[in-house]
């Protein structure tokens, strides 16, 4: 196009267009290299990628950013207004799909030789848009205008077979193989995207599926005029790859989901088997990791094709199979445990079932002593308590040479809860690998004031060696460099509130502390929590208005599941409550509630540097780990939380000091539940708490529907299985604790330079190189 009719969108796409084509270069060599020095490569299959926007971090990594704005500077063109124009690649729910994206991002920056796998979908999470504070979800059409970031390679294209039957054949020598006719076959069109490492290290492949029928026209039916009928197989095939399940953490058992798990699952099982020749040693060339049970039927995939396709007995295709595999656990909450009926498994994957069976078998028959039927029942693959259902986790467990938790606490979770009883027939084989985020992303590009001062105070080694942050510790009590921090977090709170003001249409005070909870809507996540000490708060201000409050805007985001309807609820109550605190003249200057609707990536790299304290108050024993609290601790945010998840770690990497824990423990939390009139027994003693559920009961934030929010409270008392009630009072001190502390900016700040130089161990190099060296076996420098 020429220049006068171009779109800032056509820049936008001249601009990747410009430095993709200098990644091409790198991208080949790196293929070609781990071909030629027969390399081991990681395989990451994950049914989600949360990446969001590509471009910054391409150029950032590449260091062509300045060289760039620049460029199109000099042409007219500001990059921060192109940059704002890419759509976010949302493919992914939450932690678990932005996890995948920071691995990538890990991996092509330490130099390993690693692909990852997914969907392609055609619509990523749903578009939230709130209407009087009530969720509608609008499809997500990120690849409307065509995404110059991938590349179509049809000539890579791989069958994925479903249903039909077995045939066992007697051979000459009286073995028997087993032939599986699948009735339908879709092809697998994959699509590849560049990761750029930190400083253009490494360039490694995002290899995504996309669902084709493998003949887009029946034309037998057309001719017979019967025009729908000629391409509804077609409408059938691409369904796999059309949407991603919005639900995070609760299993929707829709054949369609296990369609999309089998689909993805054994295309690139196949694609990465071409790769490396001999089958008998793919173990040696390949470590393949699973993000969660979403591919755990690689497992029955890889037996099936070592077993069926290439000749190789049994056993040594289930010691190949389990040194290639292994599997990351991301939930121990007993709803997101991922089980399939065996009668859908039958219809839809035939052979897969009878291996299944047989590795159950074999599992069974190897066990040694006297074992309880109990005991038997809890190791088996076939859950039998409610119909016959195969049980994904154990599944992935036995098919696996490593298994790893998120986080310290869930990985001890792990061996006493879910995984307890195969724990003790293979010890060793549960591991802990704490999560950890790309400083590239969550420092460098969403915090360049931020990140500047580090670079001034502590050398531009900081933007490699993570570790150096720790240096920071020696300047905590300078007043310069608090001042310094604090103009920084000022700017980006003034930019935040910009956003707020043109998003949510309310003015906030830069000057108040930014008080943050964002995250998927979850019970077990308490954003009710927080909404209730709110609401006390907002009558604690009302009953004495003269006092001097400290200035709090609490901002929250975040999407509910669309048949979530609980979470839902709890949307529509942060909006009710904020309009009531907005249109109260007494909360002026002194307390907001903002709900930012359609919480994603691009989002959160602008909230997350403008925080000054982090909500991470789940309940305890139920976040796996989270990565959230960790990019939050990193760019200076407090945290106030419950020792839950990775909050543990962040405690003891911060020092205590440093951060506000309060509320039941884990093991707490497990006795309080045997206590079925705990919710209704910690209202009755909290004065302050029965007033604010009250008001929410009663109608006093809607007064149009008095009763909306009757059976959200009334749970609270009678089954209040998430302890909100229990973890109010504490809860409440703490959050007046930080007020108090907001009052002695030196101490805030002193603590949140703490913060930022403790959290050099949650980067996700450091991950990736745990696993590296315990379950991939693979040298990184
Ligand atoms: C499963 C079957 C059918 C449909 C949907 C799903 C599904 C989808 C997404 C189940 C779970 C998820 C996502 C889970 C998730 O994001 N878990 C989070 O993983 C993070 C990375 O390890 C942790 O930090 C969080 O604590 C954990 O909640």
């Amino acid at each position: 196009k020429d220049a006068t009719v171009a779109t800032p969108y056509d820049w936008l796409t001249a601009s990747i267009e410009v430095v993709r084509d200098r990644i091409i270069d790198q991208w080949i060599k790196a293929t070609k290299e781990a071909y030629e020095e027969k390399e081991k490569r990681v395989y990451y299959l994950s049914l989600e990628f949360l990446i969001g926007r590509l471009m910054r971090d391409a150029f950032s990594n590449l260091g062509v950013m300045e060289t760039m704005r620049a460029a199109l500077a000099s042409l007219g063109v500001d990059l921060d207004l192109i940059a704002g124009l890419e759509p976010d690649a949302a493919l992914g729910n939450g932690g678990l799909g932005r996890l995948a994206a920071c691995f990538m991002e890990s991996m092509a920056s330490l130099g390993l030789p690693a692909h990852g796998y997914g969907i392609r979908y055609d619509y990523g999470i749903f578009r939230q848009v709130l209407a009087e504070g009530v969720q509608h979800e609008v499809p997500e059409d990120w690849l409307a205008f065509g995404n110059p970031w991938e590349f179509e390679r049809p000539d890579l294209s791989c069958p994925v077979g479903f249903g039909g039957h077995v045939e066992e054949v007697t051979e000459e020598d009286g073995a028997v193989r087993h032939v599986w006719h699948p009735a339908e076959t879709v092809t697998a069109v994959p699509y590849d995207t560049p990761v750029v490492g930190w400083r253009g290290r490494r360039v490694n492949t995002l290899r995504l599926w996309s669902a084709r029928a493998p003949s887009p026209l029946d034309l037998d039916a057309f001719n017979r005029g019967d025009h729908v009928g000629a391409t509804a197989g077609r409408a059938r095939a691409e369904a796999i790859s059309r949407v991603l399940y919005p639900s995070d953490e609760s299993p929707a058992g829709r054949e369609l989901r296990l369609r999309q798990e089998y689909f993805f699952t054994s295309a690139s099982l196949r694609d990465l088997m071409r790769r490396h020749p001999d089958p008998g040693k793919l173990h040696e060339h390949a470590a393949v990791q699973l993000n969660d049970t979403h591919p755990a039927l690689a497992v029955a995939e890889l037996m099936r094709l070592l077993v069926d396709e290439k000749g190789i007995g049994w056993e040594q295709a289930w010691t190949v199979t389990r040194e290639t595999l292994s599997y990351t656990n991301h939930t121990l909450l007993p709803e997101a445990l991922e089980t399939w009926p065996v009668e859908l498994m039958e219809r839809l994957l035939p052979r897969h079932m009878q291996i299944i069976y047989l590795i159950n078998w074999h599992s069974l028959q190897s066990l040694e002593g006297p074992r309880t039927e109990d005991f038997i029942r809890s190791v088996s693959l076939i859950d039998e308590t409610s119909g016959r259902r195969v049980r994904m986790g154990h599944l992935a467990f036995l098919g696996s040479h490593k298994v790893n938790g998120v986080s310290a606490l869930h990985t001890d979770l792990m061996r006493e809860t879910v995984f307890r009883d195969l724990a003790s027939l293979h010890p060793g084989r549960i591991v802990n690998k704490t999560n950890g985020i790309t400083f590239r992303r969550w420092l460098q590009q969403a915090n360049p004031g931020l990140t500047a001062i580090l670079v001034d105070v502590l050398g531009p080694g900081i933007l490699d060696d993570p570790g150096l942050l720790a240096g920071l510790a020696a300047h905590e009590g300078d007043p310069a460099l608090r001042e310094r921090l604090r103009a920084a977090r000022a700017r980006n709170k003034i930019a935040l509130a910009r956003l707020i003001e043109e998003r949510a249409g309310t003015r906030v005070d830069p000057s108040a502390i930014f008080d943050v909870q964002v995250k998927r809507i979850h019970e077990y996540k308490r954003q009710l929590l927080n909404l209730v000490e709110t609401a006390a708060l907002y009558e604690a201000i009302r009953a004495e208005p003269h006092r001097n409050w400290t200035p709090r805007v609490k901002i929250m985001a975040g999407k509910a599941a669309p048949s979530y309807h609980k979470a839902k609820l709890i949307i529509r109550l942060a909006h009710d409550l904020g309009r009531r605190i907005e249109e109260d003249p007494s909360m002026r200057g002194r307390l907001k509630l903002v709900f930012l609707p359609n919480y994603n990536v691009s989002l959160a790299e602008r909230i997350v540097p403008a925080a000054d304290l982090s909500e991470q108050i789940s309940t305890a024993g139920m976040e796996a780990s989270g990565t959230g609290n960790m990019k939050f601790a990193l760019n200076g945010a407090l945290t106030i939380g419950t020792l839950d998840g990775a909050n543990v770690e962040i405690r003891e990497h911060v020092g205590p000091d440093n951060i506000t824990i309060f509320g039941l423990t884990a093991p707490e939390v497990a006795i309080r539940r045997s206590d079925p009139d705990h919710g209704r027994a910690a209202i009755a003693r909290s004065p302050r708490l029965a007033s604010a559920l009250h008001l929410i009961r009663s109608g006093g934030v809607s007064p149009d529907e008095k009763g909306r929010y009757a059976a959200l409270v009334d749970g609270l008392s009678d089954d209040d299985a998430f302890m909100v009630t229990d973890d109010f009072d504490a809860y409440w001190e703490a959050q007046r604790g930080l007020d108090a502390l907001w009052a002695d900016q030196a101490a805030w700040w002193r603590r949140s330079i703490a913060n930022t130089a403790g959290m050099a161990w949650f980067s996700s190099d450091r991950t990736i190189r745990e696993y590296a060296q315990d379950i991939w076996r693979m040298p990184v420098e």
